[in-house]
């Protein structure tokens, strides 16, 4: 065969076939350098220990979720059906950690599987509302801390299908309907397990232990966790993030952080991993990005960077009470006025925001979290716009709320509405060409006054379009 071709290639190119040699050659080299300096820009040497061999910068991959700005966690499991009460007992914390909390051996929690039936569930209604409220993406426990999978594994009895009387693969709908109503969807995946007896510290009750280790640790990371994250990202992807968390346990170190990093970037080349893969609590407040391996976002919990993080890309993850999994006496409801604000100040500092719901054992989102998402939904349909594909704001802090940037324009966030009818605007170093309400389709023209060197007033009208965020656009002269 190959003798042949060569015969043929020789008599159809003749005298050519050298310089065509040669011009292949340079073009390659000319390739090459290109490719290399690219990933060198992106943080990413070509020969470097990450990115090494995957194909797409992570530039490229972080586009779309630079752009979302807003997604939602969602966390469900097992947790739900005590729903924070044990034995008759109010049991402190986070519902989600109930069988840490309480004490529970494995062998008694393991039965609330057969007891889980949340016939309630539909995949498209939570998926619509996500969607209502502006969220771009979905990112749900496919397994939390306590073991137990949401989806159909091959390599587990612990999970919706083979466990629990539903019988229905909770990821399986989900899938489908954020294809349907194009949304990306996410897996939070816990790296401790609490029922696996190998990922475990082996004296119970020590799910959760950052000084003692398992020796066949390595077991449960090989024919368990890795088939797993195989299946689901065959079977349930394209993905868009693999959320990783519980890596915090003595049995897990840096170099098997970036190993996994490493395997999930090579069954989805386009997928994004956050940084709880690794060791540690990179991406919060005060770390770099010059600092260590920090997978590709930061995701600083219950709190917002109050400079962001420059350099970094990171996610504020949020409860809308004090509990991520459900628990029927939580009832700490943060305000629609207040998620709306945090959203634009998130947003103001470059950052996402994943804002949590707790879905209950019957499989509904609890009624005060769809009322909040409903009405910050109301806020996005006129003003997304000033959240979706915006950076951080280049004004330094405005005193009557915050600003975010995309293109040629400015979005004025304004939570404290100029009585006088006067917005000042410091810190401005370019021109301003126009002044309008987000919220009037005519984008009828501001006034705007021009107050100091770098600071322009803009005549609003005496009523907010909104009391929570009004927003008001400048564009900026060249
Ligand atoms: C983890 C989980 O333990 C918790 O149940 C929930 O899923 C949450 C989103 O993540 O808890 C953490 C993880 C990281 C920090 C604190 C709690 N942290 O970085 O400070």
């Amino acid at each position: 065969m190959k003798e042949t071709k060569t015969t043929q290639s020789r008599s159809y190119l003749g005298i050519y076939r050298r310089r065509i040699n040669w011009i292949v050659a340079v073009a390659a080299l000319c390739m090459f350098t290109v490719v290399s300096c690219q990933q060198e820009e992106d943080g990413f040497s070509l020969f470097g220990e990450l990115g090494e061999k995957h194909p797409l910068s992570k530039e490229e991959r972080m586009e779309w979720w630079r752009d979302a700005r807003f997604g939602m966690f969602i966390h469900w499991g097992l947790y739900a059906i005590p729903a924070g009460e044990w034995n008759g007992k109010q049991i402190s914390g986070i519902g989600e950690w109930i069988m840490e909390r309480a004490d529970i051996p494995v062998s008694e929690y393991e039965q609330l599987a057969g007891q889980f039936n949340p016939v309630e569930f539909d995949a498209d209604e939570w998926v619509r509302i996500a969607k209502n409220a502006g969220m771009k993406y979905i990112v749900i426990t496919s397994k939390h801390h306590d073991g137990f999978c949401l989806w159909d594994s091959k390599v587990s009895d612990y999970d919706i299908m083979d466990a629990s009387p539903f019988k229905r693969d909770i990821l399986k709908e989900l899938s489908k309907a954020c294809k349907k109503h194009k949304i990306r969807l996410c897996f939070y995946h816990s790296i401790m397990d609490w029922h696996h007896p190998d990922a475990q510290a082996p004296f119970y009750p020590n799910y959760n232990d950052r000084e003692r280790t398992n020796p066949n640790f390595a077991n449960y990371v090989e024919n368990y966790m890795k088939p797993q994250l195989k299946e689901l990202v065959d079977n349930y992807g394209p993905l868009g993030v693999m959320w990783f968390d519980g890596e915090w346990i003595g049995d897990w170190t840096e170099p098997q952080g970036k190993d996994l990093y490493n395997y999930v970037l090579d069954l989805q080349p386009d997928i994004i991993i956050n940084n709880r893969v690794g060791k540690g609590r990179k991406g919060m407040e005060g770390l770099s990005k010059s600092e260590e391996f920090a997978g590709d976002f930061g995701t600083p919990e219950q709190q917002i960077p109050a400079k962001g993080l420059p350099g970094v890309d990171w996610e504020s993850c949020m409860t809308m009470n004090d509990t991520w999994g459900y628990k029927s006496s939580d009832h700490n409801w943060k305000s629609t006025e207040d998620l709306i604000r945090k959203l634009a100040d998130i947003a103001s500092k470059g950052g996402n925001f994943l804002l949590n719901v707790g879905p209950t054992a019957e499989g509904l989102i609890p009624g005060p979290s769809v009322e909040r998402l409903a009405a910050i939904g109301e806020w996005m349909k006129v003003n997304s716009e000033s959240i979706y594909g915006t950076t951080a704001s280049p004004l330094g802090e405005v005193p009557w709320g915050r600003c975010t940037a995309k293109s040629n324009k400015l979005y004025l966030h304004v939570f404290d509405w100029p009585e006088d009818g006067r917005l000042e605007v410091p810190g401005l170093e370019q021109n301003v060409t126009k002044a309008y309400l987000l919220a009037d389709k005519k984008h009828t023209g501001l006034p705007i006054m021009l107050v100091g060197p770098s600071e322009i007033a803009v005549t609003v009208p005496k009523e907010a379009t909104n009391r929570i965020d009004s927003v008001v656009v400048l564009e900026i002269g060249q």
